[in-house]
């Protein structure tokens, strides 16, 4: 540890040791940057890091989900099956740290409190809650769009007798269930991915859903030899692909088709064909307009109820699991790995909280309107404070001590979801208003990270010592992220795109959904006409 208020002096100081910080790191360091991560975990790899919740597995394809910068790093490493495991996407960061001898730069277990931007010296000044200071002209925010785990506040957690968990802050040693009366709370993502696996635990498992949720098999299976030695002899072929795709992934040919071109005995064939491939992306893939048509998006809909329908054995379960709030891809569309068959099981029971809403939290359980559960152990699936969240729990200040937290408090406002204006020299990975969540994170970051880093060494090369988003820019590329999204269907939905799962959050759609391959091209042209939209100042 270094002496409290030991003030480093660095050229960048980069927060967060997720796939975003790690490649910030490895590419600052390329550029001859002296480079400190600071990272509140106690190891790398961010989300990987901590979401460890039974079930935990990324949604897009690990030879896509993982870092194209370096073709020795992608050749070498081994995926065990086609969308991995959270421990072994855990090792594949901690590989990357060792491999790019990045740990030497990494502090953990420092949480971030301030990043305040001098006036007089143009510096970020960045204090962790220890105490701990850091000085540097830029600072890179790689804080993660889902870092920010939410607990409701039900009333009586504290009194609580049992054992409670968050899915984003899942214990490092595990968690046994068995023979436990358990409760699962939320049936997003990280629900439908815990649920089928406690249930082959607990002695019983209540699962509280307020919202049914659209979910399509992931047929994950192991990866073959064939298959890997395939993709990875033209690795550079699909790495080349997936920066035209919108979603920053291969594979999936754009469909030609409108839904509704086809007949119903056409499109059943279609879907059927879909489900029985698996993944999210590829069946919201099956029609060109199931994100921006509702009609098309009902034909979709009614397909997977249709399977759920067929697949719980209780008719009045089966009908509290189909989804009737939101057209299917506008919430993120889950992945699992027999989710609605483990409703058929005799030690799993479905509870409706939509319509007897959660009262308490109380020393033996959980108390509804109308029923109280006895539970030994709760799991929150209750999601996180998304996209703006782990940026806002930072105090950032930034030019004449303008308060992020201020100017965000109707919704963010970002320019390419990169800087935000009255802050300069801070730039933020992933952030609001750029396609982060609606991609493949992993080719966003580095799309992101080249980026800034382009940018650094072209500032550093001119002699100019601060850049800053032009309101006028900003304004005009908010409007656009509006404008895009209002030509969608995203917009009816109570997401977490909107901030819909925070209360009194400001309503606003953060993701930009007008596609990677778009938004490359874009932040391409800014760059080569001088930073367009930005302010650039030699002093
Ligand atoms: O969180 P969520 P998540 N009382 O916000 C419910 C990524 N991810 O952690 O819909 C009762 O989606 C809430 O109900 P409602 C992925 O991008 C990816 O599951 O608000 N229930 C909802 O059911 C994902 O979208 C992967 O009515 C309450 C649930 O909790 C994102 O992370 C895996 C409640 C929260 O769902 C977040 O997913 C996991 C309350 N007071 C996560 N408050 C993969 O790659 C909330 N809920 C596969």
């Amino acid at each position: 540890m270094t002496e409290p208020n030991a003030k480093i002096e660095l050229d960048a100081v980069v927060v967060g040791a997720g796939f975003a910080g790690l490649y910030t790191l490895h590419k600052l360091r390329g550029l001859g940057l002296r480079v400190k991560v600071l990272e509140a975990g106690k190891g790398v790899g961010g989300t990987w890091f901590w979401n460890r919740y039974p079930g935990a597995r990324c949604d897009v394809e690990s030879l896509e989900y993982s870092y194209s910068f370096s073709e020795a790093l992608q050749q070498e490493w081994n995926w065990p099956e086609r969308f991995s495991a959270q421990p072994d996407i855990l090792r594949y960061a901690n590989h990357v740290a060792d491999r790019l001898d990045l740990r030497r730069d990494i502090l953990t277990e420092r949480r971030v409190a301030s990043a305040t931007f001098d006036d007089r010296t143009h510096c970020w000044t960045v204090r962790t809650a220890g105490g701990e200071v850091f000085e540097a002209p830029f600072c890179i925010m790689a804080t993660g769009n889902l870092s920010l785990p939410r607990v409701p506040d039900f009333p009586g957690l504290k009194t609580f007798k049992g054992e409670w968990y968050h899915s984003g802050l899942w214990p490092e040693e595990g968690v046994d269930f068995t023979g436990r009366r358990v409760g699962v709370i939320g049936t997003g993502s990280s629900g439908v991915q815990m649920i089928p696996m406690i249930a082959e635990q607990a002695a019983h498992l209540f699962v509280f859903q307020r919202t049914a949720n659209f979910s399509v098999p992931g047929v994950n299976r192991p990866m073959t030899p064939d298959v890997e030695h395939g993709h990875k002899a033209r690795y550079a072929y699909w790495r080349d692909e997936a920066k035209r795709t919108p979603f920053g992934i291969a594979g999936h040919p754009p469909p030609s088709k409108t839904a509704l071109e086809d007949t119903p005995e056409a499109r059943a064939e279609v879907y059927e064909r879909k489900w029985g491939t698996g993944g999210n992306i590829s069946f919201l893939y099956a029609y060109k307009d199931l994100l921006t048509d509702k009609a098309a998006n009902d034909t979709a809909c009614e397909f997977v109820r249709e399977k759920i329908r067929s697949t719980v054995r209780d008719p009045d379960v089966a009908r509290l699991l189909m989804p009737n709030d939101h057209p299917i891809g506008t919430k993120r569309l889950c992945l699992d790995n027999g989710y609605f068959e483990t409703f058929n099981r005799d030690n799993v029971t479905l509870v409706d909280v939509r319509s007897d809403p959660i009262v308490e939290i109380t020393e033996r359980g959980l108390r509804t309107k109308t029923c109280e559960y006895e539970l030994d152990a709760v799991a929150f699936a209750t999601g996180f404070d998304a996209m703006t969240g782990a940026l806002l729990d930072i105090d950032i200040r930034g030019a004449g001590g303008l308060r992020l937290a201020d100017k965000w408090a109707h919704g963010p406002r970002t320019y390419l979801g990169l800087m935000t204006a009255g802050l300069p020299n801070l730039f933020m990975i992933t952030g609001p208003g750029s396609p982060s969540v609606k991609t493949n994170m992993i080719a966003s970051i580095e799309q992101h990270v080249d980026w800034i880093a382009n940018c650094v060494a072209h500032l550093r090369r001119e002699g100019i010592r601060l850049i800053e988003a032009d309101v006028a820019a900003e304004d005009a590329w908010v409007e656009h992220v509006n404008q895009v999204a209002d030509s969608t269907l995203y917009p009816l939905a109570n997401s977490w795109y909107v901030g819909a799962n925070i209360p009194g959050k400001p309503r606003v759609f953060m993701p930009y959904v007008a596609g990677l391959d778009k938004y490359r091209m874009i932040c391409d042209a800014v760059a080569t006409e001088s930073y367009r939209g930005f302010k650039l100042a030699e002093a």
